[in-house]
Parts: C-alpha cells; structure tokens; sequence
C-alpha cells in the first residue's frame, strides 16, 4: 500500500497543502490505492524515521520520496500505466513548468489567501506559521486582505500563458487532463479548500477547466471537504 502524508489544519479533514494537492490528483490520475497520514505544522510526528519536515511525502513499501515533482516522477517510473507525462524527458522537463507555476501562480495564490489558511489552523500551529510565513510576505498576515481584491487584478496578466492554452485546448495537457492540469491544479485547491475568495474569478477560460477538472476522477476534488 502506498502512504500520502499530507498537512491538515485543526479539523482533520481539512487538507489545503498545494504541492499535496498535486500529488492527490495524480494518484487519482493513475487509480492507485493509497493511504493518507496527516500532519500538522507542528506535529509532525508521522513523518517520523524519515528525516523529512516537508509535505507532501509518500511512502512506498520501505521508500520514501518527498518534493512533489520527484514524487510525480516516481510515480510514473514506478506505476507506468496512464502516464503523467509523455516521455522520460518531458518529465525531466516539467521542471521549469513546475517553477513557473510556483513563481507565478501559487505565490501570488498565496498571498491572495494566506489569511484564510492561517485561520483554518489549531492554535499552535497558527503561532508557527505567523512567525515562518509573515518575514516571507514582509507583512503581516492579516493586513493582506485588504490587498486581494488589488491582487487580483494584477494577477490576471499571470494567467494569459494558461488562457491561450486553453482557447484551443480543454485540458493544458491536450484532450485529456495530466502532470500541467495537475501542477495548476494545486494551487487552484489551495484557494478553494479554505476561502471563498476566488483568485481565478477574472478569468472565464480558467475557471471553465477547473469545473472539467472538478468533474475528474469521480469528482474527487469538488468533493473535498473545505472550511468555507
Ligand atoms: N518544493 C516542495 C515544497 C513542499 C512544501 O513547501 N510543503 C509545505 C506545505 S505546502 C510544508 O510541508 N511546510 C511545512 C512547514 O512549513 O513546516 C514540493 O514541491 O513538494
């Protein structure tokens, strides 16, 4: 059996890590049977014996394999079958896909809902993420509210890359959704776990694929528990 371990905020089912999320949608892609073990920011203790702090982290047998894209690339190695990418060198590849979409999806994501996940939190662990993530955002968590509605409309220029994608294509990958709808895939539930402020709301394209990405795999992700 294979082991996801994932973050959670105070109530359990609450499952927002982006780079989790990715890993989710590919496990679903392929139909594997799969656990899930869950943390906290600080209690990590089912990481234990791993010597890893970062989510998400698979276990597999006796190995463990963390950073999302290695995971991605395991899993394809390891279980063939309905492929995330198309060759051994798109999946080395993806690399630079997966850093434009951290760059320039998920940070500004981030700071459009960084409030609404610190809320989702239990008490400890918001502590710990007010002191790692605000020396990040060089603000303080909450006066980034009154910012989002700003953000995204600056965002919109970020997403025009994806739009033309998508004027000719239903899924970034082509017809069928894989590794790029899963890698966009994380931040989009990064948002729509904990908020119900919608950074992708300026765009009709975007938020088209998303309800088609919604739809897959028994719509697993529309069935998600969310703290909103
Ligand atoms: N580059 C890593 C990033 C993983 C990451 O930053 N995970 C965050 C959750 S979204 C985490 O586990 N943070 C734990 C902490 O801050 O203590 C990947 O792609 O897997």
């Amino acid at each position: 059996m294979l082991t996801l371990f994932e973050l959670s905020g105070a109530r359990p089912e609450i499952r927002f890590s982006p780079y989790v999320w990715r890993i989710k949608m590919m496990l679903e892609h392929k139909g594997l049977d799969y656990d899930t073990k869950t943390v906290t920011f600080t209690n990590k203790s089912a990481l234990e014996g791993s010597g890893l702090n970062r989510v998400p982290v698979i276990k597999y047998g006796e190995k463990w394999v963390s950073e999302s894209l290695d995971i991605a690339r395991y899993l394809d190695a390891t279980f063939p079958e309905k492929p995330l990418f198309e060759s051994p060198l798109a999946a080395e590849q993806a690399v630079i896909l997966n850093n434009w979409m951290d760059q320039n999806i998920l940070m500004p994501v981030f700071m459009m809902i960084v409030a609404d996940i610190h809320d989702t939190l239990d008490a400890e662990s918001q502590v710990y993420f007010r002191e790692t993530r605000e020396p990040r955002i060089g603000c303080t968590i909450e006066s980034t509210r009154s910012a989002r509605d700003e953000r995204r409309e600056s965002f919109k220029a970020s997403l025009a890359p994806i739009e033309a994608i998508l004027a000719n294509h239903d899924y970034l990958s082509g017809s069928v959704p894989a590794f790029a709808d899963h890698c966009l895939m994380g931040p989009v539930m990064f948002a729509h776990i904990p908020s119900s402020f919608d950074p992708f709301a300026g765009s009709i394209p975007i938020q088209a694929w998303r309800e088609r990405m919604f739809d897959q795999y028994g719509s697993f992700a529309r069935k998600a528990p969310r703290a909103v």
